[in-house]
């Protein structure tokens, strides 16, 4: 005999995207109808599966007696209920589509609410979830509503005949894991919860219900043709354009339009019987045209970023503050164009889009990533019986953002393979807004989709597909090509940016790409600093793969967002610093430059010594203009290294940004520096065990440095070692040689200095050295050359590789320990971090810092901070000039003891100060999702040669 008891939990593997819930529609917010949010604390109780408790809890009059509270929007994981869980694509759960595991996490909700006053008596409404992870079932004062799946997707129920003045109560009960969650494999933190806002809303009889807002612009005309579709009929009204028609009726009248670089709104109404609608119109076409994505005719370079929503105490319950802070930040640093990996965002993101100007790639909550572990069967996109899920979930992101001029193209979802599921959505998409195109990156012959697109393609395909060299379809071959995912933030880096930024403006075909991705999805933790995968004991993991943003965990812009920002700056300025001459170049694709000051400064050893305005023409898009600086200063300190810089900064407040802000800026050398020249060389002389020399006292018996003037040192030495960043460990998948690995390998980490001779000779203190890990032959040569003046010591170090290496070098300096240091200053590179394919953003001048200061605070703790092109830097008391520049470096603790930590609460500083100045660095690449170091950028072993001078500060 068998029998199953369980079937009133069947939805939850059900296929079936749910029952009960109303057609999707436009999210808007009425001006007029009431409505009352039921977001705030509500009643919670967990239970281990999704049949443990009967659903008696939906009754009204239930005690609810011994349950906790939890905060709606949220994630019961992050309130203190179980523990989140982050795997980037496999499912944590066996795959056997579509059962779950019987272990399934459930909350139950419940929340008890008196209608408003002024809510009017009898009259429809509505409650409107705007985000439930994975699947709820809900009931209103004891009568159940349904059921639905598709997390990040709303959902409506009609409940205006349940709703009583006082004492309603909502019960909802949410399963972790559902049939929704095989379409729901993002790479990113599982985290069940009403995580977005629930509403009641009332709807007033002959209220609006759904309507499509068509507003195109004919770039030839100048006009705009707008016609608001409404299945119930009204009268739209836009006054500042005199339009006042039905709905239905198109109008066609001159406009301005609306592009993310001159967002351009116009306010109207949209008045039925019932109800008035706010509108906020923004007029324009996207058309694929000539084989290029084009808007009002022009065609666009997407300087884009994929978000996800995150914040590091509230997961994805993002407040309106944090959705507004991104739309800041992106603005502020050069970006135009978010991809919302890799589900429709909280709606009001859209409505920001909209408002401050960025493109959108509109993403739906899809993904399959997992079946790739079985060569793809079983997938749900390739299966009939979904195709009624992945239709639900299209409908319900374009009828829910179909109104917003921001959207401009329509992704199917991420990572899913192929199947009929997803032609069967862009049909259907297509077939309900022919307006906007479908992106969808898995379609590599470009069959469903209106744009090829590709994700990490290293940088000679992707110049390849811009000469149009890479074959494929013959649809394919027609369409413009862009980078949906490109430059893995993750960790230090991403490098090679400006190589691909070359490569999007030198072929038109290339519209450009978004980096992989805005925020490190860190979760706030009181020991480890920013939690990551495997911090919460999950079974299954993937590490710091879910911290690979442009913005640390707590929004502070990391070094690869300020590179970004400067690779895609809109406005190109160049020139020639000895002639004094500047051409400017407009890099935007529509906006001209009269929203832009232009200012000139010039810098004598770093220091400004002059400044002023220089007047550029309000160049249109892609027009150059050529300027003359006015002469230079005079420098009354004699000859110095010497340079313009030259900025353009916003001339008026924006929305964005205020007056002054910088929007791009560069540099022009114009006298070289001059090198450090020693005095007469003094002779090394012997006392006591000590060599000394000039101001410096060596061990007589090794050669090691101790002391210069006052102020010893831990004596410095060769050191090739830096802690891996996540970009050189790279991606498990990578074909290519991953560098970090072979290092550790080869025993970079564990070099033995072995002393082949100390010489103190007529001017010079020599030091001979063989530098080699254990079990190896490769080995450095390293002499240590010593010379001094009365004031400074020089020391110049000649490295010989041995053998046959093969490998770069991580990095290629010396390192020497002070007893205490706090704040540097030096001159070159800054203010922040650059390493060879990550110093666009690094600029020459007179930098002060603290040591803590230096430190980018990566999630996961690896090689960071240094200064590229320093010429001299003092601190602890020292002076050290290079010749040539070098790669500067301070921190609290040894690149040993960085790359031994886990977490950043894992650093303590010691006693010491260490101190690398490098004559080379290797590149970063972008190997953790991507390609590696360009062959341009990475430090081969060959034979060199480099000095520093030290000496007291006094
Ligand atoms: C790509 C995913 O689309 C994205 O969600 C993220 O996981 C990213 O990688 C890596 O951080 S998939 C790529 C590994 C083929």
């Amino acid at each position: 005999m068998s029998f199953r008891t369980t079937t009133a939990v069947d939805y939850v593997e059900d296929v079936a995207p749910g029952r009960g819930a109303l057609p999707p529609r436009a999210w808007y917010a009425s001006s007029d109808a009431i409505s009352h949010s039921l977001n705030g604390t509500w009643r919670f109780r967990l239970s281990p599966t999704a049949d443990a408790e009967d659903d008696s809890f939906a009754e009204p009059g239930h005690e609810a007696a011994g349950w906790a509270e939890v905060t709606v929007p949220g994630h019961w994981v992050l309130q203190g209920h179980g523990s989140p869980a982050y795997t980037n694509h496999l499912y944590p759960f066996p795959v056997d589509p579509p059962h779950v595991p019987t272990g399934n996490p459930t909350g139950d909700h419940l929340r008890h609410f008196d209608l408003p006053a002024g809510w009017p008596a009898g009259g429809e409404a509505v409650v409107r979830f705007d985000g439930v992870e994975s699947c709820a079932r809900v009931w209103l004062n004891g009568t159940e509503l349904g059921e639905f799946k598709g997390s990040r997707l709303p959902h409506e129920f009609a409940v205006g005949h349940l709703l009583k003045p006082a004492g309603n109560v909502l019960a909802v009960r949410v399963h972790q894991w559902s049939s929704g969650s095989y379409l729901e494999d993002q790479d990113q933190w599982w985290l069940p919860g009403i995580f977005r806002d629930v509403t009641l809303l009332h709807r007033p009889a002959d209220s609006v219900r759904d309507f499509f807002v068509h507003a195109s612009y004919d770039h030839v005309s100048g006009e705009g043709t707008l016609r608001v579709d409404s299945d119930v009929a009204g009268r739209v009204t836009v006054p500042e354009l005199d339009i006042d028609v039905a709905t239905g009726e198109p109008v066609t009248v001159a406009v301005e339009p609306w592009t993310a670089e001159t967002p351009r709104l116009y306010d109207g109404v949209l008045a039925t019987g019932g109800e008035r609608v706010p509108l906020r119109v923004g007029f324009r076409t996207v058309a694929l045209e000539d084989g290029l994505i084009k808007v009002n005719g022009t065609p666009v370079l997407f300087r884009g970023v994929n978000r996800h929503e995150w914040h590091p105490e509230r997961g994805r319950a993002l407040d309106p503050e944090t959705m507004r802070e991104d739309v800041l930040l992106m603005k502020r640093h050069n970006l135009n164009a978010v991809r919302t990996s890799h589900y429709p965002p909280h709606p009001a993101f859209l409505d920001l889009c909209d408002e401050y100007g960025l493109w959108v790639v509109d993403e739906c909550d899809l993904e399959t990533h997992g079946f790739v572990e079985q060569g793809w069967r079983d997938n749900p996109v390739d299966d009939d019986r979904w195709t009624p899920a992945l239709l639900d979930r299209a409908a319900r992101m374009v009828e829910r953002d179909k109104n917003h001029p921001s959207v401009i193209i329509w992704s199917l979802g991420n990572e899913a393979g192929t199947g009929r599921g997803l032609t069967a959505m862009a049909e259907w998409i297509h077939g309900r807004d022919g307006a906007r195109l479908v992106h969808y990156e898995g379609d590599i012959g470009c069959r469903d989709t209106d744009v090829y697109s590709r994700m990490y393609a290293f940088h000679d395909e992707v110049e390849r597909i811009g000469r149009g060299l890479d074959g494929g379809t013959r649809k394919r071959r027609e369409l413009p090509f862009i980078l949906c995912e490109y430059g893995h933030a993750m960790g230090n880096g991403p490098g090679g940016l400006a190589d691909y930024q070359r490569l999007f403006e030198a072929h038109d075909r290339l519209q450009g790409g978004f980096v992989w991705e805005w925020i490190d999805h860190g979760i706030k933790h009181p020991r480890l600093g920013f939690a990551y995968g495997g911090d919460f004991g999950e079974e299954l993991h993937d590490g710091n793969f879910v911290c690979d943003g442009l913005v640390f965990p707590d929004r502070r812009p990391s070094p690869g967002l300020i590179e970004y920002k400067k690779v895609v700056e809109p406005v190109r300025i160049e020139g020639d610093g000895p002639a004094g001459t500047v051409r400017v170049t407009n890099a935007h694709d529509f906006a001209d430059l009269s929203t832009l000051a232009f200012e000139w400064s010039y810098q004598v050893d770093g220091e400004t010594v002059g400044t002023g305005p220089l007047s550029v023409p309000p160049l249109m898009p892609g027009e150059s203009a050529d300027v003359k600086l006015p002469e230079p200063p005079e420098d009354r300190r004699g000859r110095g290294e010497t340079r313009w810089t030259v900025r353009a900064v916003l001339a008026r407040d924006t929305g964005w940004a205020e007056r002054g802000h910088e929007v791009a800026w560069a540099q022009l050398p114009v006298t070289e520096r001059v090198l450090p020249t020693p005095g007469a060389a003094l002779r090394p002389t012997v006392d006591a065990g000590l060599v000394r020399l000039g101001p410096a006292a060596f061990d007589a018996r090794t050669g090691a440095l101790r002391s210069i003037g006052g102020i010893d040192v831990t004596a410095p030495r060769l050191d090739v070692w830096r802690a891996p960043t996540d970009n050189d460990n790279g991606a498990p998948w990578q074909s290519d040689v991953r560098y970090g690995l072979l290092w550790r390998k080869l025993g970079l980490h564990r070099t033995q200095h072995r002393l082949d001779g100390v010489e103190a000779g007529d001017e010079a203190l020599t030091v001979r050295t063989r530098v080699a890990p254990a079990a190896s032959d490769l080995a450095l040569r390293t002499v240590y050359r010593w010379t001094a003046d009365g004031t400074r010591v020089r020391l110049t170090v000649s490295v010989t590789p041995e053998g046959d290496w093969k490998v770069p070098l991580p990095r290629l300096g010396i390192r020497f320990g002070l007893p205490s240091a706090d704040r540097v200053t030096w001159f070159g590179g800054g203010p922040g971090e650059a390493y060879p394919d990550t110093g666009s953003a690094s600029r020459v001048g007179r930098w002060h810092s603290r040591v803590d200061d230096l430190q980018t605070p990566y999630v996961r703790p690896q090689e960071n901070g240094a200064r590229a092109d320093v010429r001299w830097a003092e601190l602890g008391g020292l002076r050290v000039e290079g010749d040539p520049e070098f790669w500067f470096t301070a921190r609290r603790w040894t690149s040993e003891q960085l790359d031994a930590a886990d977490h950043l609460t894992d650093l303590i500083p010691g006693g010491t100060v260490w101190v690398n100045l490098d004559h080379g660095q290797m590149g970063i690449g972008s190997q953790s999702c991507g390609p590696g170091v360009l062959p341009r950028y990475r430090l081969r072993a060959r034979p060199a040669t480099f000095s520093f001078v030290f000496s007291e500060t006094g």
